[in-house]
């Protein structure tokens, strides 16, 4: 009968004998005596057997250790919150958290991973005494809603009077007292922008055109080389009037001059 045999990879071939038989097979002890076990490859079909071969695999070889960190660049933990710092002595990284801090009450410190520092504002409230809508330079509250008795801005330089504030448009021939602020000087900054806004500041004069003929007024202040300040009184060209050859003021009025 013939025999089909798994054997080692390592094949040995012992004969190639004559009639055209092969013989293949595991080398044997020349002394046991025995025939050594053989294939008989001639077979009346004439294929070859196929030698299963089983081979051990060494596993892969360790990795190298790691080196451990030498500076800091080598610690990175993808996290804007820490800082990365290399232990040299140890080689290992170290990470601390960081301290997020603007120094603005108003706002939640915060951090993300991803980007760092985050402030997310709250809004400042500012006291209004007088409830025109416009609240006093202080110390602002902090908070997502307003509070009662509080705005959105610290724009009021009067918070007992509630016509004093930045809407005011009107001009004044004398400055308001604000209480309870009575050592504050008398103000004309009726409109809060910092400033004494003055009125009137034309000045004032008569032409007389190129031919002669015609005159024309230019309104504003005479018999003054400035403009008046705030709560000044003086003389207000009103009107002109042609004669022969001559262009001359008809009418003036006492001004006395507005702020805001
Ligand atoms: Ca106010
Ligand atoms: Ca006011
Ligand atoms: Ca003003």
């Amino acid at each position: 009968m013939t025999r089909l045999a798994s054997i080692p990879v390592s094949l040995a071939l012992f004969a190639c004998g004559g009639g055209g038989d092969l013989l293949v097979g595991e080398p044997q002890e020349p002394d046991s005596g025995a025939a050594p076990d053989a294939v008989d490859l001639d077979s009346t079909s004439g294929d070859v057997p196929e030698a299963i071969a089983e081979v051990e695999i060494p596993p892969d070889p360790l990795p190298d250790p790691s080196p451990g960190c030498i500076h800091d660049g080598d610690c990175d933990d993808a996290d804007e919150c820490t800082t990365d710092l290399c232990d040299v002595a140890t080689g290992s990284c170290l990470y601390s958290g960081i301290t997020c801090d603007d120094g603005d009450p108003c706002t939640v410190d915060g951090c993300d991973p991803a980007s760092g520092c985050t402030f997310s504002s709250l809004r400042a409230w500012y006291p209004d005494g007088d409830g025109d809508g416009y609240g006093r330079h202080a110390e602002p509250v902090c908070s997502l809603t307003r509070p009662d008795g509080h705005a959105d801005n610290d724009g009021d330089c009067c918070d007992s009077d509630p016509d004093i504030n930045p809407d005011h448009s009107a001009y004044h021939s004398a400055p308001y007292l604000c209480d309870p602020s009575p050592s504050a000087p008398p103000s004309y900054d009726y409109n809060c922008d910092g400033t004494a806004e003055i009125h009137w500041t034309d000045m004032g004069s008569c032409h007389l055109d190129s031919m002669g003929y015609r005159c024309s007024t230019d309104n504003g202040w005479i018999n003054t080389t400035e403009v008046p300040d705030c709560g000044i009184g003086g003389m207000w060209l009103d009107d002109c009037d042609t004669g022969i050859g001559f262009c001359s003021m008809t009418s003036y009025l006492i001004f006395v001059q507005e702020c805001r």
